[in-house]
C-alpha cells in the first residue's frame, strides 16, 4: 500500500499559482500553463487546494458542489485537460476532499434549512433556545462553534467559519454520498486525495460542555474515526492511490493507526506538532522564538515512533496555512539562500514522503503586510478583531498577523521580478509581498546555486539512493537542541545528516564512520567532515557512506 516512499509531492494553491486570463485569480489553465515548470522540478504528484464550487469564505475549503468545478477557477474540460496533460508528463493530480463540512450554499444544507429533515439528519442540528448554545466548543476560525437558525428554532455545529457546516458522519447517506464523490473523481483519472481535517469527522455520541478547554478532546480522533476511514477506502477501491490525511491535534498512536498499511486507511498523514513550537502557551496567536529543543523531541518521537509501528509520514514546513518556513524558522535576510536550503535538507532527508508547496523551493517569504487591508483571510481577519478585543493595539495584532496569519503563504507565485511577480496581468486578488522578488523562478533558474536548484537535487537524490526512501531512521544522543542530527541506513548506504538551526557557528563531533565521508549534498563549499568539524550559520549537511 505505501508505494510513495521515493515520490515527492508538489502542492499548488491554484488560487495564487497562475492566472491565465488576466482575471487577478490563479486558475486550472494556470497549472497547466506551468507543467514544465513542474515536472522540470522532479515531483511526482501535485496537489490542488479545492477548486470546487465554492462562495469562497474559506478559500475553497467551503464547497458547495464537489463535483463541479468554481467558474473563477475555470471548467470542467479544463480539469480533464490538466489531469491528462500533467499525466503524459508522469505527474498524477491528487484532489482535496473537504468531508468534515460543507458550505451552507451545498444544496444539502439549503434542503435542511428548507425544514426538510432528511437533509436536516446530514448535519448536525440541535433543538435549543437562541440564548444558549447547545454546548461552549469554539470554531477553530474563533468565537463559539454553533449557530442558530431561527426559522428552525435549532442550532448547527460549525467546527470552522459558520458558513462550513458540519456533517453527520453518523448517517450511511452521508457517508454513502462521500463515497460517490470519491468515486466520480476516481474515474476521472485523479491519482490521488488529499482528505482535509480528516480526523474530525466522528463526533461523540453524546455533545457536552467541555470544562476543560474549547471541545476538540471530544471529537479530535474521535470514537469511530478508524471505522469511518476504512470504509471511505475500502468501499471506494483507492487503497492503492496516494491519499493523504490532515490530522488536527492528533496523537502518535492514532496516526500510526492511520497509515499503517494494515488497516487499511490512508497512505500517509499529516500533523502538525512541530509547526506549534513558536506558539506560546499552545496559542497560535501569542508569537515565541521557535522552542528547538521541542522541535528536536518531536521530530525523534515521531520519527521513531511512526518507524517502530510500520507507520508513514508526510513531511513538511510548509501549506497554504502556515507562515513561510524561511521566514519563520530561517532568515529571510542575510541567511535567506543558506537558512532556504537547511530547512529542505531537514525534511527531504527524514523519514516520510516531502511536501513542496508553490514557492517554498523558491524560498518566498511572509507577506509582511503592515496594514489590515491587504489580508484576504477569514482566520486572519476575525483573529484581528479578537486581539483589538482582548486589548491589543493595531500595532500588535498586525504584528501578531505577520507572522501567523495564512496569508503570508498565499501570495501570488513569484514566476519573475515584473509586475505582480508575472502571476496576472491584471489586478492580483492579494498582494505581492515587498521584499524578495529575487525569489521568482526566473532568476533561480539562471543560477546553478539557487534554492530552487537545490530542490531540484534533493528530489533527484531520492530516487538515487534508496536509503533516502526507504532506510532506518536513528538519532546519535545529542544534548544540543541547536543541531538537528539524524541517520538513515539500509543494506547498502548510510547517511549522516547534520543541520545548524542556527545563524551561530557551531562544531560538530562528526562519528568515526563518517569522518571523511563523501558530501552527498550540503549549503556550503568545501565541508571538512573532520572528528570535530565546524558549521556555519544554518549549514546543512549529508555525508555518504557505503555500508
Ligand atoms: O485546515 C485545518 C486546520 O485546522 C488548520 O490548519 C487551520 O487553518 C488552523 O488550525 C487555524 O489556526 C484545513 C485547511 O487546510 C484550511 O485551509 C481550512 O480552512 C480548514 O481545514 C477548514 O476546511
Ligand atoms: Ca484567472
Amino acid at each position: 500500500m505505501n508505494d510513495f516512499k521515493d515520490k515527492t509531492v508538489y502542492q499548488v494553491y491554484v488560487k495564487s499559482f497562475c492566472d491565465s486570463n488576466g482575471d487577478g485569480i490563479g486558475d486550472i489553465k494556470g497549472v497547466t500553463e506551468k507543467l514544465d515548470y513542474l515536472s522540470g522540478l522532479g515531483v511526482d504528484f501535485l496537489w490542488l487546494n479545492p477548486v470546487f464550487i465554492s462562495p469562497q469564505n474559506d478559500g475553497g475549503y467551503d464547497v458547495a458542489d464537489y463535483v463541479n468545478i468554481e467558474p473563477m477557477f475555470g471548467t470542467m474540460d479544463d480539469l480533464d485537460e490538466l489531469i491528462e496533460k500533467a499525466d503524459e508528463k508522469g505527474l498524477g493530480i491528487m484532489l482535496d476532499m473537504v468531508f468534515n463540512h460543507t458550505s451552507t450554499q451545498h444544496e444539502w444544507f439549503q434542503k435542511a434549512l428548507a425544514g426538510d429533515p432528511e437533509y436536516q439528519d446530514y448535519y448536525i442540528f440541535k433543538d435549543g433556545d437562541p440564548d444558549t448554545p447547545p454546548t461552549n466548543w469554539v470554531s477553530k476560525f474563533g468565537g463559539n462553534a454553533w449557530e442558530y437558525v431561527p426559522k428552525l428554532g435549532k442550532w448547527y455545529l460549525h467546527l470552522f467559519d459558520k458558513t462550513q457546516a458540519d456533517l453527520n458522519w453518523e448517517n450511511p447517506k452521508v457517508r454513502e454520498e462521500l463515497k460517490n464523490v470519491i468515486r466520480f473523481w476516481k474515474k476521472k483519472g485523479v491519482k490521488g486525495f488529499r482528505f482535509d481535517v480528516v480526523n474530525l469527522i466522528s463526533k461523540p455520541e453524546v455533545y457536552e460542555n467541555d470544562d476543560r478547554g474549547d471541545g476538540r478532546r471530544f471529537y479530535t480522533d474521535g470514537p469511530k474515526i478508524h471505522e469511518y476511514l476504512h470504509e471511505l477506502v475500502h468501499d471506494t477501491g483507492i487503497k492503492d492511490m496516494i491519499t493523504v490525511g490532515e490530522m488536527s491535534s492528533t496523537t502518535l498512536d492514532n496516526c500510526i493507526g492511520y497509515s499503517n498499511p494494515d488497516n487499511e486507511e490512508l497512505s500517509m498523514v499529516f500533523n502538525f506538532h512541530h509547526l506549534k513550537v513558536d506558539y506560546k502557551n499552545g496559542d497560535k496567536w501569542q508569537l515565541q522564538e521557535p522552542d528547538l529543543k521541542q522541535l528536536n523531541d518531536l521530530i525523534r518521537t515521531w520519527q521513531l515512533g511512526m518507524q517502530e509501528n510500520n507507520g508513514w509520514n508526510a513531511v513538511f514546513w510548509c501549506n497554504h496555512d502556515q507562515p513561510r518556513v524561511v521566514s519563520r524558522l530561517g532568515d529571510d535576510g542575510k541567511y535567506w539562500k543558506e537558512s532556504a536550503k537547511m530547512l529542505a535538507t531537514f525534511v527531504h532527508m527524514l523519514r516520510g514522503t516531502p511536501y513542496v508547496y508553490q514557492g517554498e523551493e523558491l524560498g518566498m517569504p511572509n507577506a509582511h503586510f503592515d496594514d489590515i487591508d491587504s489580508y484576504r483571510d477569514v482566520e486572519s481577519k476575525n483573529y484581528y478583531q479578537i486581539l483589538l478585543d482582548e486589548g491589543k493595539t493595531k500595532q500588535e495584532a498586525l504584528e501578531i498577523l505577520g507572522e501567523r496569519s495564512r496569508d503570508n503563504a498565499r501570495t501570488p507565485m513569484q514566476w519573475d521580478d515584473g509586475a505582480n511577480a508575472g502571476f496576472t496581468t491584471g489586478e492580483p486578488w492579494i498582494s505581492v509581498p515587498k521584499i524578495k522578488p529575487e525569489a521568482n523562478t526566473i532568476a533561480e533558474a539562471e543560477d546553478p546555486d539557487s534554492i530552487t536548484a537545490y530542490y531540484k537535487k534533493l528530489i533527484a537524490l531520492r530516487k538515487e539512493l534508496p536509503v533516502i526512501a526507504g532506510g532506518t531512521i536513528s538519532f546519535p544522543e545529542s544534548d544540543d537542541s541547536d543541531l538537528m542530527i539524524y541517520e538513515r541506513s539500509d543494506d547498502n548506504d548510510k547517511l549522516y545528516i547534520v543541520n545548524n538551526l542556527t545563524d551561530k557557528e557551531k562544531s560538530v563531533k562528526i562519528p568515526e564512520d563518517f569522518v571523511n565521508a563523501e558530501v552527498l549534498i550540503g549549503n556550503y563549499e568545501d565541508f571538512k567532515p573532520e572528528a570535530e568539524a565546524a558549521l556555519r550559520p544554518y549549514e546543512a549537511v549529508v555525508l555518504h557512506k557505503k555500508n
